[in-house]
């Protein structure tokens, strides 16, 4: 059995920043990394019962305008980040730990699945984004590689083949081996390429009808037959207007905050999750750092959940302490659900 995979629960979160825009439109989300431990995400999940360790920040990019790269901007920069967040989440996974990657701009996706493959190829990327980053530096004119990345990752044609080839294997990732979740824009391009490659979608309208049971369809469907999950989130999926803190300030469209946080519990407490990477949160829209610190306690929150199973007894003493944060949702039934699924999640003493 290759290290770091399989049978056995996540004892631990191990969590590294990547603070980057090189693939960005503009800089900004390269200060997310700090910002979360600004609002005290570290101690939000410690009071959780998880027990966190900060691999701190890889060397980061700030967006600057690339002219002799005008339809790939900073590519070099963009695979550099990819691989140095690919050590460390080859070395955390190979830990058996979780791992949580703090972007960054949407391309630090692929050093995640690039350090997810060195252990296994066996792994699925269930990708929330509104968009589709299917895209290449020929379908579009504007340069910007963060939607781009699920190209580069699948390696279609006209992909930088530095940046898609920096896995263990090229291309990283099958199409069966993506699906798209809550995306509710495509450019012409990218729908032709995700139709004829067959992947796999739960779009937008369907994951607002029901976000949670939306989101258990695909851990109970399609991500079962893999050994890693990896999910990605790009703030951009949120309604600004409900909570402006994504790079994109599209509004009355998107999910609301808490559609978010019911997809994310469902899909974490997956048996086989493994990594969590979250995208294009620029803290220069939150001066007062209201939204880094709901969003962060939205994630201690989430994170609980998946290790229901490892941190179960923590969680019942904190319950019995009217000062601790609130309880995850249903930890029980977390843990039955994985007990069902596979007996890795089986609590510690039972
Ligand atoms: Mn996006």
């Amino acid at each position: 059995m290759v290290d770091g995979v399989g049978d056995h629960v996540p004892r631990r979160l191990e969590i590294v920043g990547a603070p980057s825009t090189a693939g960005a439109y503009a800089p900004g989300q390269e200060k997310a990394p700090d910002a979360y431990r600004a609002a005290g995400l570290i101690g939000l999940l410690e009071e959780r019962g998880i027990a966190v360790t900060d691999r701190g920040d890889v060397p980061g990019f700030r967006w600057r305008i690339d002219r002799e790269h005008m339809r790939a901007m900073n590519a070099d920069a963009v695979a550099d980040v990819a691989r140095a967040v690919a050590d460390q989440v080859a070395a955390g996974l190979s830990d058996g730990s979780a791992m949580l990657v703090l972007g960054g701009d949407c391309t630090v996706e692929l050093g995640t699945v690039a350090g997810a493959t060195r252990g296994t190829e066996n792994v699925g990327l269930v990708y929330i984004d509104y968009d589709t980053d299917m895209n290449t530096p020929l379908s579009v004119e504007d340069g910007a590689l963060d939607w781009m990345g699920v190209a580069h990752l699948l390696g279609i044609p006209d992909t930088v083949p530095s940046l898609a080839g920096i896995g263990p294997r090229t291309p990283m990732l099958r199409p069966d081996q993506v699906l798209l979740f809550a995306n509710g824009s495509s450019t012409g391009f990218e729908r032709r390429t995700i139709d004829e490659l067959g992947i796999q979608e739960v779009q937008l309208p369907q994951v607002k009808a029901d976000p949670a049971g939306a989101a258990r369809g695909v851990v109970d469907g399609w991500a079962r037959r893999f050994e890693r999950l990896l999910v990605h989130v790009d703030a951009d999926v949120l309604d600004f207007l409900d909570f402006p803190i994504a790079e994109e300030t599209r509004r009355y469209r998107g999910l609301r905050f808490e559609q978010l946080v019911a997809v994310l519990r469902e899909l974490v407490m997956a048996p086989n999750w493994t990594t969590l990477t979250i995208c294009e949160v620029n803290p220069d829209h939150d001066p007062d750092g209201s939204s880094m610190l709901r969003l962060s306690e939205a994630l201690a929150d989430v994170l609980a959940g998946a290790f229901a199973g490892a941190g179960g007894e923590r969680w019942a003493a904190a319950a019995e302490d009217p000062g601790a944060p609130a309880r995850p949702r249903d930890p029980q039934a977390a843990r039955q659900r994985g007990v069902a699924h596979r007996v890795r999640r089986r609590p510690e003493g039972s």
